[in-house]
C-alpha cells in the first residue's frame, strides 16, 4: 500500500479570505502531494514499504543516511496535522479545559497569541510552531524544516511557517499570517481533542 495524500477536511476555498484557495491549491495540491509522491519513491523496494507513516518516521528519525525519508515522511504527517488544525469559521478564544489551561499558562489568550507570534518570527528560515502538551503542561515550541515534537511531547496545534504556507496571501508578513491563523482559522475543537487525549 503506497502512501496517499489524505483528503482535505474542507473545500479548497472554504478558508477564504484568511487562507486562499490559490494558496491551498499550491500548498496542498503541489507541496503536500510532492512529499507523498517523493516518500513513495524513497521507500519503494525497501523494508519501510507498506509500513504505517508514524512507524516510518520513528524508524528513520535521527539517522543521517535516512534524512530524505525522514524529511518527506515528517512533512506528510505535519501537513495533514496542519490542515486538520484549521476549519472554516475557526479561530477566536477557545473555551473548555484547554482554554482555561492556556490562560493559566500564558496569562491570557492574547498573551498566548503574542508568544506564539514571537516564536513564529524567531524561527529562522523554514519550520513549524506548535502548541504542545509536555507532561501535563502547555508549551509553545518551534522546530526547523521537517522536524516535529518527539513523544512523549504531544502536538495539539501547529502553524506552518515555511514561506510556501503564507507568501501568496501575506508575502513576508509572517506575524500577520500567524495572527490571522488564531483570529480566523484555528480549529480549537481539534486542539481540545488532542489535549483531552494526553492531559
Ligand atoms: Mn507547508
Amino acid at each position: 500500500m503506497a502512501f496517499e495524500l489524505p483528503p482535505l477536511p474542507y473545500a479548497e476555498d472554504a478558508l477564504e479570505p484568511a487562507y486562499s484557495a490559490r494558496t491551498i491549491s499550491f500548498h496542498y495540491g503541489k507541496h503536500h502531494k510532492t512529499y507523498v509522491d517523493t516518500l513513495n519513491k524513497l521507500v519503494a523496494g525497501t523494508d519501510l514499504e507498506g509500513k504505517p507513516l508514524e512507524e516510518v518516521i520513528g524508524a528513520v528519525a535521527g539517522k543521517a543516511d535516512k534524512q530524505p525519508v525522514f524529511n518527506n515522511a515528517a512533512q506528510v504527517w505535519n501537513h495533514t496535522f496542519f490542515w486538520n488544525g484549521m476549519k472554516p469559521g475557526g479561530g477566536g478564544v477557545p473555551g473548555g479545559d484547554l482554554g482555561d489551561k492556556i490562560v493559566a499558562t500564558f496569562g491570557s489568550h492574547e498573551k498566548f497569541v503574542e508568544d506564539f507570534k514571537a516564536a513564529a518570527v524567531g524561527r529562522f528560515g523554514s519550520g513549524w510552531v506548535w502548541l504542545v502538551a509536555d507532561g501535563g503542561a502547555l508549551k509553545i515550541v518551534s522546530t526547523p524544516n521537517a522536524e516535529m515534537p518527539v513523544p512523549p511531547v504531544a502536538p495539539l496545534l501547529v502553524v506552518d511557517v515555511w514561506e510556501h504556507a503564507y507568501y501568496l496571501d501575506y508575502q513576508n508578513l509572517r506575524p500577520v499570517y500567524t495572527q490571522t491563523f488564531f483570529d480566523k482559522l484555528a480549529n480549537w475543537d481539534f486542539a481540545a481533542a488532542n489535549w483531552a487525549a494526553v492531559k
